[in-house]
């Protein structure tokens, strides 16, 4: 058990080959690890199906791209069933009622967003500050995975860029039309998601995943989306304030 004056990196096992340097695995057995992983799995389990719904949903809102969106929705039940197996193949059972709670907040936004028909908060809430968090997240988790989940994020992973990808492409092409909306929709939602970063870094840490390496991972993310969709370092510096105050 790692004590305050042994700090995790100081207790790696290398491996001959060295790969795991400086990073040491989890016990995937034990109780600790089976109980934040009940809640974690919960919430990406929620979060994969959660982006099926959106895409469909954004489907509705822009109707001549209902079929690629659909396209999208289907990655993202492929992934749920995935993260399924995760957790099957380490017996834990995900605390559902924990993540739909998780989700709420911003859930709620998109809703709101979605009934009033506004496209451009949709896709910011989905395609960029929903994936953007998985990615970091899954770029975190992946090296201290076990193996069979390890192969199952990487194959995931490859697809939620290209869901952010989709939103940046949509969201560039529609900026002068969008940026209003999109400011007011980053203020609105980038708070959230900093918190549901605080929410799990308890259980992550569990997990060997460090808050800060995820909320560093997110923000590049985050900021190389604004960038490719035209906004300038200084406009970008304003929007990520955001997540600061809220
Ligand atoms: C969109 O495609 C997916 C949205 C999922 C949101 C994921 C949130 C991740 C929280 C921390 C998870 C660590 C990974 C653990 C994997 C079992
Ligand atoms: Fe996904
Ligand atoms: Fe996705």
């Amino acid at each position: 058990m790692p004590s305050l004056d042994t700090p995790l990196a100081a207790t790696a096992t290398a491996t001959p080959g060295g790969e795991e340097l400086g990073l040491d695995l989890p016990d995937f057995s034990s109780s600790l690890y089976k109980d934040a992983y009940s809640r974690i799995n919960a919430i990406v389990i929620e979060g994969e199906q959660e982006a099926h719904d959106n895409y469909i949903s954004l489907g509705s809102l822009i109707p001549d791209q209902a079929e690629e969106l659909a396209r999208l929705a289907r990655m993202e039940l492929k992934h749920k069933k995935g993260f399924t197996a995760c957790a099957n193949n380490l017996s834990v059972t995900a605390d559902m009622e924990f993540a739909k709670e998780f989700f709420s907040p911003l859930h709620g936004n998109f809703q709101t967003a979605l009934a009033e028909g506004k496209v451009v908060t949709c896709l910011l809430i989905q395609a960029i500050l929903i994936e953007a968090f998985a990615i970091s997240a899954y770029h975190i988790y992946i090296p201290v995975a076990d193996p069979f989940a390890r192969k199952i994020t990487e194959g995931v992973v490859k697809d939620e860029y290209t869901h952010l990808n989709y939103g940046q492409e949509w969201l560039k092409a529609n900026l002068e039309a969008s940026r209003e909306e999109l400011e007011q929709a980053n203020r609105a939602n980038l708070p959230l998601v900093r918190k549901m970063l605080e929410q799990v870094a308890g259980d992550a840490a569990v997990l060997h995943m460090d808050q800060e390496d995820l909320m560093a991972d997110f923000m590049t993310s985050y900021q190389e989306a604004l960038t490719d969709i035209g906004f300038t370092p200084r406009e970008i510096a304003r929007m990520a304030t955001a997540a600061l105050l809220g």
